[in-house]
């Protein structure tokens, strides 16, 4: 089931990639979606935009973290699950994507992935994307009730170091999703079946965006998890503290959520103090970051410490830069620190009015999405799909290849996109076609930026189909052995041995073990720092009725 979730992962993820390019080489000034071949398949920008949003973003993280977060833990545990049930959300998940996919391929469901009202799609889209996050909800439940089930026949045991993080992050998961679970159950849904007046699209934005935060960390944690659990042994060396490890999935257990106003700095009735107080928790969500940070940084000099590596940055060279699953996560990695750097940036109040809804906004979110988390699952992916099938992971130096390729591409893609935010270029705009002076005036500046941009493109299209050469010729290719053999789960040595008893466990092992209290805090939390802003919402409320995205400015959205 494992294998399926991942492959309709790759799958959601081949058709988003081909779309990449053409999103690029628009802000390189190239308009390609006026190519008469390509308009029999898309028919605008928006709709390329909408599906490469939605297949790389939502549909691919959706399919690989549910199939592997079901898989780690389940295997941490030696628990036996009911395979059925494993079985029936795998399809829950797969028709809901199949519903929503009618629409959007169709044309009926333009409206970007964060289908903000009152631009209205196909009810088809929404009914659709609502089974796939109901899938993932039920995927979360089983893992944590797998769980419980594992404590009550473990009593005074400490939950291995692997199943601490995977329940961790789904009981992150079920908080974050509240808000788009509410949106679509109290607003859209009743919305676009004409079951209310209209939709006020205030409201639908701020429960969007209670989940749309933290949903990054839903993302990005199953990376942590490889990071922390895993890269270790596969660089040679071992997790580097076990007790901070599990402090950071708590940090990110209680804090992942309740910061999602920062997107809505520019947001009308949402008072400043509240954005203030979201701007410090956003600042404070950072800090697990930096932890992992410094944590998987000394994780990897022991390593290449222990592979002869010497001096004050020589060590590095020593990393086993040859193994592609090393060399992508690490990779991952480094773009990261530039993702980071910029999410913490584009945090803060005084800043954000600059880069708000420019280019900028891609260009960060390529390299934490778009690397840190989907070049980490590619690299997974080079011991996973082996470890699964039994099949030999088919032309490694392309694999290799492939990784530094993706790297070099979002690099450039990321550096374009920030830079031309700094001048001024919009976001989600079909700038190669525009007329507008203001525009022309604003982009001549931008020469070098729209280069960039748009060489990164063709780099990311080499990378992306290099990558997919390899994942299909390894699944494509014989069975050869028993995967739990040649392949094992690269395990890090951990510190507290499996089984350890609580009492003799370290401090913070032990109050990081009552994760169903931490549970219940993380909801006290968001609902702490969401319930005000959401209660005046409502009482200030005004229904709009829905409009087709492309009559918005020409009198058809009121
Ligand atoms: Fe973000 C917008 C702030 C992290 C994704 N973000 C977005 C959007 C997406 C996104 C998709 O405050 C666009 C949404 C839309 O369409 O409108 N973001 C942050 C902050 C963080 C952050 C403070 N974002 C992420 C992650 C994402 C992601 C992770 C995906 C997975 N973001 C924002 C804000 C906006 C925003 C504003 C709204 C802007 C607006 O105006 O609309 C932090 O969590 C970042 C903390 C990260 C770090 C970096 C740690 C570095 C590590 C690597 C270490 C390297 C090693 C390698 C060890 C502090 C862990 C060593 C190498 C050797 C060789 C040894």
């Amino acid at each position: 089931v494992t294998q399926y979730y991942i492959v309709t992962a790759f799958l959601a993820l081949f058709i988003g990639v081909l779309i990449g390019p053409l999103q690029a080489l628009n802000y390189a000034g190239i308009n390609v979606y006026d190519n008469p071949i390509l308009k029999a398949l898309l028919k605008s920008y928006y709709q390329g935009l909408s599906l490469h949003g939605v297949l790389n973003a939502l549909v691919f993280t959706q399919f690989f973290i549910s199939g592997w977060l079901l898989y780690l833990p389940v295997r941490d545990m030696g628990a036996r699950i009911n395979m059925g049930f494993a079985w029936f959300t795998y399809w829950m998940m797969t028709v809901g994507l199949l519903l929503a996919a009618i629409p959007l391929l169709l044309n009926k469901a333009t409206l970007l992935y964060t289908f903000y009202p009152p631009m209205e799609g196909h009810w088809l889209f929404y009914v659709g994307a609502t089974i796939m996050v109901a899938a993932s909800l039920l995927v979360a439940l089983h893992v944590i009730f797998t769980w419980i089930g594992w404590k009550k026949a473990h009593v005074g045991q400490v939950t291995p170091l692997v199943t601490y993080m995977s329940v961790a992050l789904w009981m992150m998961w079920l908080v974050a999703s509240l808000g788009l679970v509410a949106e679509a159950l109290l607003v859209l849904i009743p919305w676009v079946f004409g079951l209310t007046r209209g939709v006020d699209p205030l409201i639908a934005k701020t429960l969007f965006w209670w989940t749309g935060h933290a949903i990054v960390y839903f993302w990005l944690l199953p990376a942590y998890i490889s990071w922390y659990a895993f890269l270790p042994k596969q660089a040679g060396g071992r997790i580097v503290s076990e007790p901070l490890t599990r402090l950071t999935f708590v940090m990110f257990l209680l804090n992942s959520t309740p910061v999602g106003i920062h997107h809505q700095y520019a947001d009308p009735n949402i008072s400043n103090t509240w954005k203030l107080i979201h701007m410090f928790l956003t600042f404070l969500v950072a800090i697990p970051s930096l932890l992992t940070a410094f944590s998987i940084a000394a994780a990897l000099e022991d390593a290449a410490r222990a592979r002869g590596g010497k001096g004050l940055v020589g060590w590095i060279f020593k990393l086993p830069w040859n193994d592609p699953s090393v060399t992508g996560q690490i990779l991952a990695m480094i773009s990261f620190i530039g993702g980071g750097a910029g999410g913490i940036i584009t945090a803060s109040f005084a800043f954000s009015p600059v880069i708000h809804n420019t280019a900028w906004i891609p260009g960060h979110f390529h390299i934490t999405v778009g690397t840190a988390v989907t070049l980490s699952f590619m690299s997974i992916a080079f011991w996973l799909i082996p470890h699964l099938t039994g099949k030999r992971l088919a032309a490694p130096k392309i694999a290799l290849a492939s990784t530094w390729l993706w790297f070099v591409g979002m690099m450039l893609f990321a550096i374009g996109m920030h830079w031309e935010g700094l001048l001024g270029v919009p976001r989600r705009a079909l700038i190669s076609a525009t007329a507008l002076p203001i525009y022309k005036e604003g982009y001549m500046h931008s020469q070098i930026p729209m280069a960039l941009t748009g060489i990164s493109g063709v780099v990311l299209l080499v990378g992306g189909l290099m990558f997919f050469y390899t994942l299909f010729a390894t699944l494509l290719s014989p069975r050869v052995d028993d995967a739990e053999v040649t392949t094992p789960i690269p395990y890090s040595d951990v510190i507290s041995p499996a089984g350890q008893n609580l009492s003799t466990a370290s401090t913070v092992v032990r109050s990081t073990e009552p994760l169903l209290a931490l549970w219940a805090v993380a909801f006290a939390l968001v609902f702490l720092m969401y319930g005000p802003v959401v209660l005046k919402l409502v009482s200030n409320a005004s229904l709009v009725p829905g409009c087709d995205f492309f009559s918005i400015g020409a009198g058809g959205c009121k």
